[in-house]
C-alpha cells in the first residue's frame, strides 16, 4: 500500500462514517480533508478526481475510488473481513444491505424538513423488520458473530446501526438481549474499542450547522 488512505469529504457523518468505522475496525490509521467549501469541491471536479462528480473520496492503493459500496467492498476484501467463501460474501452483502438501509433512514433524517421527520417509524422498523433479523441469527448461530464465527464487515455494520439508532431511542435493545451481548462484545474489540473513545476519528450526529454546510456545498439551498 501506498501511504495511509486519504478520504475527502465533509466533515461529518454521512455517507463516509461507515468507511471510517471499517478501516478503523480493521486497524488501518487514515488521513481526511474536509470539504468546507464550494469551491474545493468544485476543484475536485475540474481536477478530474471525482469520477461521477460526488464524494465520497477514497484515495486508496494508488487509486482514486468514487461509490460508498465500491469502498467499502474493497476495503472488506482488502482486511479480511468479507468472508471466506462466496457464500459468507452473499450473508454478509444481505446483512449489510439490511443495516445500510436501516441507517439511510437515519442518514436523511436531518436534512429532511422537521415536519416531514418522522422518527417513529425509523424505531419501529428498527424494532420490527431488522433488529429481529439479527437478533436471530445470532441466536440461531449460537456464534459470536453474525456469519462463519468470524468477526466481518457486518458486524462492524451492524454496531454502526446499533448505536445510530439508540443515539436517537435509547431503550432501543431492551428486547433484544441477543443483541446487548452482541453490542458489548464488539464494541470491546480493542480497534472498535479505540474508534468509540473521545478523540477518535468518529463523526458526532450532524447539527443544523453541518447540515447548513453541506447543503452550501452541494448548492441545495
Ligand atoms: N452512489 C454514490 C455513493 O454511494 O457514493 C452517491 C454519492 C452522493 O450522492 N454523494 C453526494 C454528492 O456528492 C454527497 S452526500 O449525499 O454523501 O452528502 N452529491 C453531489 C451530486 O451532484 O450528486
Amino acid at each position: 500500500m501506498c501511504g495511509k488512505p486519504k478520504l475527502t469529504y465533509f466533515n461529518g457523518r454521512g455517507r463516509m462514517e461507515s468507511i471510517r468505522w471499517l478501516l478503523a475496525a480493521a486497524g488501518v490509521e487514515f488521513e481526511e480533508e474536509f470539504l468546507e467549501t464550494r469551491e474545493q469541491y468544485q476543484k475536485l471536479i475540474k481536477d478530474g478526481a471525482l469520477l461521477f462528480d460526488q464524494v465520497p473520496l477514497v484515495e486508496i492503493d494508488g487509486m482514486k475510488m468514487v461509490q460508498t459500496r465500491a469502498i467499502l467492498n474493497y476495503i472488506a476484501a482488502k482486511y479480511n473481513l468479507y468472508g471466506k467463501d462466496l457464500k459468507e460474501r452473499a450473508f454478509i452483502d444481505m446483512y449489510v444491505e439490511g443495516t445500510t438501509d436501516l441507517m439511510g433512514m437515519i442518514i436523511t433524517f436531518d436534512f429532511t424538513p422537521p415536519k416531514e421527520r418522522n422518527l417513529p417509524l425509523i424505531i419501529e422498523r428498527a424494532t420490527t423488520r431488522y433488529f429481529p433479523v439479527y437478533e436471530k441469527a445470532l441466536k440461531q448461530q449460537g456464534q459470536e458473530f453474525l456469519v462463519g464465527n468470524q468477526f466481518s464487515w457486518a458486524d462492524v455494520h451492524l454496531l454502526e446501526a446499533i448505536l445510530m439508532v439508540e443515539e436517537r431511542e435509547p431503550t432501543v435493545l431492551s428486547k433484544f438481549p441477543v443483541l446487548q451481548v452482541f453490542k458489548a462484545r464488539i464494541s470491546n474489540i480493542p480497534t472498535i474499542k479505540k474508534f468509540l473513545q473521545p478523540g477518535s476519528q468518529r463523526k458526532p450526529r450532524p447539527d443544523d450547522q453541518y447540515v447548513a454546510t453541506v447543503m452550501k456545498i452541494l448548492k441545495k439551498d
